[in-house]
């Protein structure tokens, strides 16, 4: 590539798509979609095109770390040996294990799992793939007898029907959306979203069903039922291809229409219109996400889902099949290496003998697990009791994403060793580390991943890693070597890692395992760095070959038959009482990323949704005396959290919404898995996330407070507290339950850097009004602004936000103080379109003032939703607001 320009893929969701990235001298570099990346011909989403933003180092770990001291990396890496190999000798191997991320390169992945299970000989590693993929993983192996997706992206673009079932696709796979959305435009694609929410999927939903929470199962079992007695089923395929359809369809006859209808509370007509259109049309793809997975029935829906493909042969052929979208960038190559606790590795199985010998013989390993591991929550109860005594936590953040957060946060500071790799300093898991490893991050590591659709790319560095930050596979590497297997892990670099496993999947493989990329074992190091994006069953670049699995059987089971599984419906595993009313979901908002240790970087990316919040239908909200933009607290017998309340009718009545994303770093008390119960599916072990029983009350604190800041306000200890980036500093929202004894002092301490006298404090009291405004000034130049009101606290946030650092000449000040712009200055409003950074304000403006009508011609006038279109939906509804007459 010209001009320092390296091709990579994005570090986020599982779309996986292509990057231009070209370095720039101040550190962050300008990013651009590959326009000959398969996955997405050059477009990007918010997230993707703000990742320049994202790679200053601020708040990055650049040094190991023993009990929060400087220590060199050969101290470091000589403890966690030390320590592993003594844990181990005393209390045997299944006293330690790893926990890991679908975040890691497929490099990291297998190194990690090679030393588990070859060498320490236990399973204990699992990942929080198990919180993401493990159902999918489950389904997938019960119905064909191996962990495949048989479908490529292209189908969604080829199908004349796209069923989403509990997948926001708008927000979580931006470009898959894009694809579809275009396809529907030219094509005319019917689109159904099975959603408890109207989310801004909908958008492009001819159907949308608002399913009850946890019902998903009792909706594909009457589908099955409706397709064999409509005479739908493909009945050579059946008879040929698979086994056990009477059965399910046994377990799936055992509801009539009217008991689909209550269990799934939709009405009898709306369920009827969809069996139909399923029923009726060929091509048939069906995507699903997390509010299939994220469920204790999550392997049961997965399969109610693949019965349907089955009994009708809708399966690997073009624009048809069932669909599991990942959702981290590597999840399908952490599955690929078995790096999840009943996983051997290279789709070979713990339990099956001949693979343990196959995969002992290649590593020449000492030993090989012969039981499965601990499964992510499982792990964490085995901290907790003692069982676990060393445990290493890598590029995830369990304290915010595990159901029961705040156990698991015990049950990790009570761990007599805990070492955490992570890229950033201060997470909310690294908090509890004895040993903290800097890792190199995105733009400094090398390696593959592989996205929903097999499609192994390369993430190729190109910035140099900063301080003494390394790759996770080389510090698992040095472990490895220091606990005596020196040569086995004696990698070099990522390629070497690479071909061995690429290899491997070809040993004694003779098209019994699916997974086969051997073509790819001898490429050389050159090869490796220009490795161009393939797609498996492909054994490399080259071969044209079939890229879809089973449109003729060949299932991966000994009669090469898929299965039909029973799934007798049952509903979520803890319902709603008397004092727990509500249904607690909780899941992803447009431009943050998990638990928001990058994306929060981004000014823009904060600016959408700076806040924890939560969202309730008008009617709960009435009953519980909630109102819009006010604090909510929500609490069960775990835990309470604090946010704001977004009164909307598209959420369900009877359910809340609140994002997973917000941490201990960004709000005082928000971290939501405090409330979710650690409940799991019994076969994949995967919690459901997505149906915890809440209460919900006003959270009563009569003083609201907005400040703006340089530095992060020390006002964590108030009732809440949440705080955002924002240009040049941060952002924060505060309550006080009580009136401080003087509002002045507080005011220098959060905006004025406490004792700094340089800085002039201007002031505005209303103590009868109950208002208080305060701007801070170094020179001419705004340092800092907080605005307090008892009740209500209306100013205009974005652009005080925006005055930061400003020179505000003395004639303004007043202006200021008051917290609205005057004259020519506008309040952009909160930002709508990451992309292109339009405010709500904005929007409003071209509809009312340039006549705007339509959302593509809000974009001609003002730009907002012309890139990635994540924000179409919301633009959508601001023009639907803007056109009913303001109420009297
Ligand atoms: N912006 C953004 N994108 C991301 C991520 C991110 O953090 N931010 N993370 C990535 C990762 S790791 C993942 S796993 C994916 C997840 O991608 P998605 O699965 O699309 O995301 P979620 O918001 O977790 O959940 C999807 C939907 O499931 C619905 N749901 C809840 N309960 C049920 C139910 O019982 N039945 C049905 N049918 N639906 C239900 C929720 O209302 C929600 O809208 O996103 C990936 N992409
Ligand atoms: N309630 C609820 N909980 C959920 C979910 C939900 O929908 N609802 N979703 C679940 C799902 S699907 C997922 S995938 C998880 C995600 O949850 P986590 O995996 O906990 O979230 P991340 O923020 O992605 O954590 C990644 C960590 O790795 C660090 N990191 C980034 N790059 C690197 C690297 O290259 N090397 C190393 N060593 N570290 C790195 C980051 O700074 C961060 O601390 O959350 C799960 N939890
Ligand atoms: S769609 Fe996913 S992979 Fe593509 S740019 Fe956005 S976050 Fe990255
Ligand atoms: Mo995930």
């Amino acid at each position: 590539m010209s001009g320092g320009a390296t091709r990579t893929t994005c570090p986020y969701c599982g779309v996986g798509c292509g990057i231009v990235a070209r370095p720039l001298p101040d550190g962050t570099a300008e990013i651009a979609g590959d326009p000959e990346h398969p996955a997405n011909f050059g477009r990007l989403c918010s997230k993707g095109a703000a990742l320049g933003e994202t790679l200053s180092l601020e708040g990055r770990l650049l040094h190991p770390h023993i009990h929060s001291a400087l220590a060199s990396w050969d101290k470091a890496l000589d403890l966690v040996a030390r320590k592993f190999s003594d844990t181990i000798a005393e209390h045997g191997p299944d006293s330690v294990a790893f926990y890991l991320s679908g975040q890691l390169l497929t490099e990291d992945y297998y190194v990690a799992n090679k030393l588990m299970k070859g060498f320490i000989g236990s399973a204990n590693i699992d990942t929080n793939s198990r919180l993401c993929m493990a159902s999918s993983v489950a389904g997938h192996k019960r119905a064909f007898g191996t962990d495949t997706v048989p479908g490529t992206y292209e189908d969604l673009e080829l199908a004349e029907l796209v069923v989403l079932v509990g997948s926001n696709l708008a927000w979580c796979h931006p470009v898959l959306y894009q694809r579809l959305a275009t396809a529907r435009e030219t094509r005319g694609t019917k689109v159904v979203v099975i959603d408890p929410r109207e989310t801004a999927t909908c958008e492009i939903a001819d159907l949308h069903l608002a399913i009850a929470p946890g019902a998903d199962v009792a909706l594909f079992n009457g589908l099955l039922a409706h397709l064999v007695a409509s005479g739908r089923l493909d009945q050579t395929y059946v008879a040929q291809h698979t086994r056990d359809l009477p059965a399910a369809l046994s377990a799936a006859s055992s509801m009539d229409l009217s008991e689909i209808a209550v269990a799934t509370a939709l009405s009898t007509s709306v369920i009827a219109d969809f069996y139909e259109l399923f029923a009726g049309t060929e091509r048939v793809v069906t995507v699903y996400s997390q509010g299939v997975n994220q469920s204790s029935a999550g392997t049961d829906k997965v399969n109610a889902i693949l019965n349907c493909h089955l009994a009708t042969g809708r399966i690997g052929r073009s624009g048809m099949g069932p669909f599991s979208v990942t959702g981290q960038p590597n999840a399908m190559g952490g599955r690929e290496v078995g790096g999840l606790a009943n996983m051997l590795t290279a789709h070979m199985e713990l339990d099956n003998a001949e693979h343990r010998r196959i995969v002992r013989a290649f590593w020449n390993a000492p030993t090989i697990a012969a039981k499965p591991g601990l499964k992510a929550v499982d792990l964490f109860r085995a901290v907790e009791d003692g069982r676990i005594k060393a445990l290493w936590i890598m590029a995830t953040n369990p304290v915010v994403s595990l159901p029961e957060a705040d156990r698991v946060r015990a049950a990790i500071a009570a761990c007599p060793f805990v070492i955490v790799s992570d890229v950033n300093h201060h997470t909310d898991t690294t908090a509890l580390a004895h040993v903290l490893l800097p890792a190199a991050a995105w733009g400094e590591k090398d390696g593959t991943i592989t996205n929903s659709e097999r499609r192994i790319s390369r993430q190729r560095a190109f910035l140099p890693s900063p301080g003494e930050a390394r790759p996770d596979w080389w510090q698992m590497a040095e472990v490895a070597k220091r606990m005596g297997f020196g040569a086995a892990f004696s990698y070099t670099h990522p390629a070497e890692i690479f071909a061995e496993y690429a290899r491997l999947t070809g040993i004694e493989n003779d098209g019994t395992r699916d997974l086969d990329i051997s073509g790819a074992a001898e490429l050389s190091r050159g090869a490796y760095d220009a490795l161009v994006p393939f797609q498996w069953p492909r054994r490399t670049g080259s071969e044209p070959k079939e890229t879809r699995f089973f449109a003729n059987g060949a299932f991966y089971t000994p009669d090469r038959r898929a299965r039909f599984v029973p799934t007798p419906f049952r509903g979520l595993a803890q319902r709603r009482t008397a004092e727990m009313p509500l249904t607690l979901n909780t899941g992803r908002i447009r431009d943050q990323w998990h638990t928001m240790t990058r994306t929060a970087k981004s000014v823009r990316l904060m600016a959408h949704a700076p806040e924890p919040f939560v969202e309730i239908h008008p009617v709960d909200a009435a009953a519980f005396g909630i109102a819009d933009g006010a604090l909510a607290e929500i609490e069960n017998l775990s835990g309470a959290i604090v946010c704001r309340a977004v009164v909307t009718d598209r959420q369900s009545a009877g359910s809340l919404f609140v994002p997973m994303h917000w941490t201990s770093e960004l709000a005082n008390r928000a971290r939501v898995d405090t409330l979710v119960a650690a409940v799991t599916d019994p076969i994949s072990g995967q919690p459901e996330l997505k149906g915890t029983p809440v209460a919900i009350k006003p959270f009563e604190a009569a003083w609201q407070a907005y400040a703006v800041t340089r530095r992060v306000p020390d006002a964590r200890g108030s009732a809440y507290f949440a705080t955002a980036a924002a240009s040049h500093g941060f952002r924060t929202e505060i309550a006080l339950r009580d009136e401080p004894e003087s509002w002045d002092e507080l005011a220098r301490q959060w905006i004025a850097d406490g004792e700094d006298k340089s800085i002039e404090l201007l002031a505005y009291h209303d103590g009868t009004a109950g208002q208080y405004r305060f701007a801070a000034f170094s020179g001419d130049r705004l340092v800092g602004a907080l605005f307090v009101a008892r009740g209500t606290l209306a100013c205009a946030r974005t652009w005080i936000a925006a005055q930061l650092l400003q020179s505000v000449p003395p004639s303004a000040r007043l202006r200021l103080l008051a917290g609205r712009p005057g004259g020519e200055a506008k309040d952009r409003g909160p930002i709508v379109c990451a992309c292109l950074d339009v405010g709500r304000n904005e929007i409003i403006e071209a509809i009312t003032e340039h006549g705007a009508a339509t959302v593509a011609a809000v974009g001609a006038c003002v730009k907002a939703g012309t890139n990635c279109g994540s924000c179409r939906a919301e633009i959508k509804r601001i023009l639907d607001a803007a056109r009913i007459p303001e109420a009297v």
